[in-house]
């Protein structure tokens, strides 16, 4: 099987020296995996790097994966519904007989999971009843800059702020979670995080699994590591670099399996993790279909056998576990450690699906566009930057003109110290990738993103539009490299 690079890869100076050439750097990269368990070795004899990952422990699969609650509405007439969201600490038991501190919405971890309809006009209630203040962002969904709650939106403990907008993007898993200035990180580390679906008229009228938590599951990743007495203790655990954890924390559970009939299944995965990349694939290397990205659903179904999520990311993908021989499959990661054990019952189930899920058309005269704007992310721990610069909250790197279509060009630079992947993500939009290195994306990158990972040296151009008006933030999905000013800002006129 063909193995994406996921680790960090570090470059000598000496190397990176000598390879000039695109070749080399393609042997770079090629060899990087085996460079990382090299660092990793090095990690462990002179004591810990910056960007050293905390290796990742299988799911035991002891417990039972649950699922987050449909948020239900205050009130609901007509297109108009009304929600309520309070973020809130509390704690939960998330190992037998501890009581670790958390943070929730509408709870004491992670939060409801918010179904909004294509066409809805939504009011949301805010309200902040942590210790600290927060922001309420809603990562990947198209809203004007007022709604958005990046940094600039933030919202002191004990206040309430009321928020409205109209849904007109089409169905999708998108997903909340807060966006303070130099502490989105540790907010989110302690459990801040919801899923936010978007239904429109034709996906239900698709072939589809649709029904929540029984054959449409949502699945929230999140690898997270434990201080002393289970506590979720940021500061003691926290890296510059990305805080990685040695435990798979799926949905709020610890070392869950999911329990299922032998049927098919919509597994909608986000990559909750403040910077842990996923490749994952399943154990009996069999093949599944992805039919949506971050934005909504590719114009096909993608037959693969591994896919690759950075931090923020989104992929829905359809499992057919009817064809697993036993009752027992996992999907696991690059190194095969266990990240979801999937119990079946006996019960057989075979289902159709669509072939023909959305028409997304890319304007062909785009891809011979020169780009109007250029992103270089580089560095790494507190040298991360996006074109040389930290983020400014009183300088406007970028302004677009609403509704039009710009070509974007980001890179992932190398630099003397070396790269990594950077997932980088743009608030208010759906993107299209028009090339990644000047070749044609691959499928499961045509679709709408609104986060793109990038390895190290690699250079992608997508066509941006921003619907609605407003200053928005463009940044790396690492969450502690956001903290450290890896993100600029937009203003939209
Ligand atoms: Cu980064």
């Amino acid at each position: 099987m063909k193995k994406t690079v996921v680790a960090t890869l570090l470059i000598g100076t000496a190397l990176l020296a000598a390879c000039s050439s695109d070749d080399a750097q393609k042997e770079q990269q090629t060899d990087s995996a085996a460079q990382h368990e090299h660092s990793m070795a090095n990690t462990q004899q002179n004591g810990p790097m910056d960007h050293e990952q905390l290796v990742l422990k299988d799911n035991t699969g002891t417990a039972t994966l649950t699922f987050p609650e449909i948020l239900e509405p205050d009130s609901k007439k007509g297109n108009n519904v009304e929600y309520s969201l309070a973020a809130q600490s509390g704690t939960t038991e998330l190992f037998k007989g501890y009581e670790t501190t958390t943070y929730g919405y509408n709870g004491s971890l992670l939060g409801p999971t918010l179904r909004l309809k294509e066409g809805q006009h939504v009011t949301i209630h805010l309200k902040n009843e942590l210790p600290e203040a927060t922001t309420f962002h809603w990562h990947g969904l198209e809203v004007s800059g007022k709604a958005d709650g990046g940094p600039h939106a933030l919202i002191e403990p004990g206040e309430e702020k009321t928020i409205q907008f109209t849904v007109t993007q089409q169905a999708a898993t998108l997903w909340y979670h807060p966006h303070p200035m130099g502490n989105t990180a540790q907010q989110v580390y302690k459990g801040l995080a919801g899923l936010l679906y978007i239904d429109d008229a034709k996906t239900t009228t698709l072939d589809l699994p649709r029904d929540y938590g029984e054959n449409d599951f949502p699945i929230v990743l999140q690898d997270r590591a434990f201080a002393d007495g289970k506590q979720l203790d940021y500061s003691a655990v926290a890296n510059i670099d990305g805080t990685y954890g040695d435990t798979m924390m799926i949905n709020g559970v610890i070392n869950p399996a999911l329990k299922t009939d032998k049927q098919l299944v919509r597994l909608r995965i986000l990559n909750g993790s403040n910077a842990r990349n996923y490749l994952f694939h399943f154990d009996n290397d069999m093949s599944f279909t992805q039919i949506a990205t971050d934005g909504g659903l590719l114009n096909k179904p993608v037959k693969t056998k591994e896919l690759l999520l950075g931090a923020g990311e989104r992929a829905e993908i359809l499992v057919d576990l009817s064809q697993v021989k036993g009752d027992r499959v996992s999907l696991v990661d690059d190194k095969d450690v266990v990240l979801l054990p999937i119990e079946l019952s006996k019960k057989t189930a075979t289902a159709s699906t669509s072939t023909n899920l959305n028409e997304i058309r890319v304007d062909k005269s785009l891809e011979k566009q020169e780009p109007t704007k250029v992103v270089k992310m580089e560095g790494m721990r507190e040298n991360v930057t996006i074109n040389g610069k930290k983020f400014d909250e009183n300088r406007v790197d970028f302004t677009q003109k609403k509704g039009v279509t710009e070509v974007w060009e980001i890179e992932n630079a190398i630099t003397d110290e070396g790269g990594m992947i950077h997932p980088f993500h743009i608030h208010g939009t759906q993107f299209l990738v028009l090339s990644v290195n000047g070749e044609k994306p691959e499928p499961s990158l045509q679709g709408y993103k609104d986060t793109i990972t990038l390895q190290p040296g690699q250079k992608a151009r997508i066509a941006v539009k921003f619907p609605y008006a407003g200053m928005y933030m463009f940044h790396c999905h690492i969450l502690e490299h956001e903290d450290n000013g890896m993100m600029g800002q937009i203003e939209v006129k």
